[in-house]
């Protein structure tokens, strides 16, 4: 019985990585659900442009602190996001503003330094969510997007996390005020990134970890089931 114990927690670990696909709306931190970890979405400031919607050569760093907290011990869940997008509405248009499409938001655990690391080394992968940009107007103006499922970080191994925003078409957001944001970083080499504070919000939920009894408790009688139903 003790061999089958681990495949069941891998599972419950994994089964939450890829969230189904909700719908970006206008809207700010106000319409976020959960507690706001950072609520700093704003327009204006510098550009962030992907024509190929690579937005994910761009990390954000969401320290714990301030609005939220982590020992690094607890269950998070992301549970939404806003960003301030530069929208457009036709799809042909050369200047490459945000398309309709499909965006997905990564997350990744910093580990003990807090940092994202060159090609993410020494950081994990939590999970991601998709989202619909289905914009029937053009110009610049903060979304969001409560996930339809939160990704749900298991007994946080670090007490910082990073989100990176990607697109199946082309991909624009401002940074909003130059001044105001979270650190932004270079994937590709870690580099953090000048002048290009962002600023999104970004809203979750933080609980103890279950008991490890009420876990175990859980499994074997999960366990148990799969047995009968052989
Ligand atoms: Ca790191
Ligand atoms: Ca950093
Ligand atoms: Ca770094």
């Amino acid at each position: 019985m003790r061999k089958t114990l681990p495949s069941l927690f891998v599972f419950a670990a994994t089964s939450s990585l890829v969230a189904e696909a909700a719908t970006l709306a206008a809207g700010d931190g106000s319409d976020l659900t959960g507690t706001l970890f950072v609520d700093l979405v704003a327009t204006g400031g510098n550009d962030l442009q992907w024509d190929n919607g690579n937005g994910s050569s761009h990390a954000w760093e969401i320290p714990s602190g301030g609005s939220w907290a982590s020992d690094g011990s607890q269950t998070v869940s992301l549970t939404g996001i806003a960003i301030p997008i530069w929208a457009n509405s036709t799809p042909d248009d050369t200047t490459n503003n945000t398309q309709n499409g499909t965006l997905t938001f990564t997350f990744y655990s910093l580990g003990a330094d807090g940092d994202v690391g060159a090609g993410y080394s020494g950081d994990t992968l939590i999970g991601t969510a998709t989202a619909a940009f289905n914009s029937s107007g053009d110009g610049v103006g903060n979304y969001f997007v409560n996930f339809d499922t939160p990704v749900v970080w298991v007994a946080a191994d670090s007490t910082a996390f990073s989100v990176s925003v990607s697109s199946d078409a082309a991909l624009r957001l401002k940074t909003g005020p130059v001044a105001t944001g979270v650190e932004a970083e270079n994937t590709g080499n870690g580099n953090t990134r000048t002048g290009y504070l962002m600023s999104l919000s970004v809203a979750g939920t933080v609980a103890p970890v279950p008991e490890p009894s009420v876990a175990l408790l859980g499994s074997l009688a999960l366990f148990g089931l799969l047995r009968r139903r052989r």
